[in-house]
């Protein structure tokens, strides 16, 4: 049984009060918050293990660098990576897509290629592959989405012939799920390199990087309960190989002179710098937390949150959600307008009494653009939200709505 209220003793912050009214964080799409066993993993590094990774042969710096390649192995067997060699951290889902845009794309995109990507991405999915289409004269074919917030499926086709293709596994607007796996075997029959955006996905639902069938996939660990500053981009190691490095420095070498340089083995070679330690670590904690929850029953769970805060959110006059109607079609969040009130003045208003969601263009204008809108308002749910945060959430916005006269 998933057990919501002892999941929610894990998280400390939970307990806590914002302006004197206790908290309901509905904003873990921004960020996910932490549970003390990843907070504990952090501090105890720095109390017991701390010193630089790969670099002294000191007892304190082996011990250090076993724990932050352990968090690679722990990755690769999240996502199903083949091997260890194929995951590379970074900071987050956006300097992973950057990695890919420098490494792989500034090598490969030419004069005339099209490169595709959907109009509901993230712009850390979207303005790298416009950038990189301006700076190679390519061509950026955007598939549009329907009435429902889906992928229009005739659109599918830009596909054909291109040469690179970027999409997100879940909007974090709209909540689509996107069938990626036939995206990516679309991609692969067209002989195009595939991106995922698993941004929002992986934090909600099992992901295997093989059964995708992607060659890249990007994510982030501060929304999986895991640190800032943690992340990863999984690249099909053939593909890896072939990629130059994006960052030049320490650790990603292999031999230096005057005259030139050689490059690591991978996954090194794309990892210059000293990296994020003890929040590695606690990403690899983080991991074994969602493992130990199971990722079915993640996703059944915010997949109940989600139906209920549909249904609850479609009781309310004025709101118009946006996106689909089908929780089992969404990633845990809910966007929506509220009539005559500017999604702003919502958040503000639902602030005052402890609720935080967000409100914005969520970093997706192409998307606001689209819809003709200039913001929205976004509830998002975790692990840790239970249903009477959303009915908090309705009796705020009747509250907003009071002050409005709306
Ligand atoms: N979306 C949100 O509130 P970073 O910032 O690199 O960790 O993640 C970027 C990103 C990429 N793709 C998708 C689908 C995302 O949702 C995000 C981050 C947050 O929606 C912060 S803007």
């Amino acid at each position: 049984m998933y057990d919501v209220e002892k999941i929610r003793q894990d998280f400390p912050i939970l307990r806590e009060k914002v302006g004197g009214k206790p908290l309901v964080y509905l904003d873990s799409a921004a960020t996910s918050q932490k549970p003390k066993e990843v907070i504990d993993a952090v501090s105890n590094f720095y109390l017991k293990s701390n010193a630089n990774v790969a670099r002294g042969l000191h007892r304190l710096g082996e011990e250090a660098t076993r724990q932050y390649e352990e968090v690679r192995f722990k990755v690769k067997d999240f996502i199903n990576a083949r091997s260890e060699r194929e995951v590379l951290f970074t900071k987050n889902t956006t300097e992973a897509a950057n990695m890919v845009l420098y490494g792989w794309g500034m090598k490969n995109i030419k004069e005339g290629d099209r490169i595709v990507t959907t109009i509901m991405e993230h712009h850390s999915n979207f303005v790298p592959w416009q950038q990189l289409a301006r700076m190679k004269k390519a061509k950026l074919d955007v598939i549009d989405i329907d009435a429902d917030g889906k992928l229009k499926e005739d659109e599918l086709e830009k596909i054909m012939g291109a040469k690179f293709v970027a999409v997100s596994a879940a909007s974090n607007v709209l909540g689509t799920l996107n069938d990626v796996k036939k995206i990516c075997k679309l991609a692969r029959d067209s002989g195009a390199v595939s991106l995922v955006d698993g941004a929002q996905s992986v934090p909600s639902m099992k992901t295997d990087v093989r059964d995708i069938g992607c060659d890249f996939l990007a994510f982030s660990g501060h929304k999986m309960l895991a640190p800032f500053g943690t992340g990863a981009l999984y690249g099909k190691e053939e593909i890896l190989q072939a990629m130059d490095p994006f960052l030049y420095g320490s650790e990603m070498i292999h031999k230096v002179t005057v005259e030139e340089s050689t490059w690591n083995d991978l996954p090194h070679r794309f990892e210059a710098g000293t990296p994020v330690v003890a929040e590695t670590i606690g990403l690899g904690v983080a991991i074994d937390y969602m493992k130990k929850l199971g990722m079915d029953n993640v996703k059944r769970h915010k997949e109940d949150v989600t139906a209920y805060a549909l249904k609850r959110l479609g009781e309310v006059n004025g709101v118009k959600i946006i996106g689909p109607k089908n929780a089992h079609e969404r990633a845990g969040l809910v966007a929506f307008e509220l009539e005559k009130v500017h999604p702003h003045d919502v958040a503000a208003i639902l602030d005052d009494s402890g609720i935080a969601i967000r409100s914005g263009h969520h970093c997706a204008m192409p998307l606001h653009l689209r819809l003709d809108i200039p913001a929205s308002s976004r509830a998002s749910f975790h692990v840790y939200t239970k249903k009477e945060e959303i009915d908090a959430l309705i009796t705020g916005l009747e509250k907003v709505k009071m002050v409005f006269g709306a």
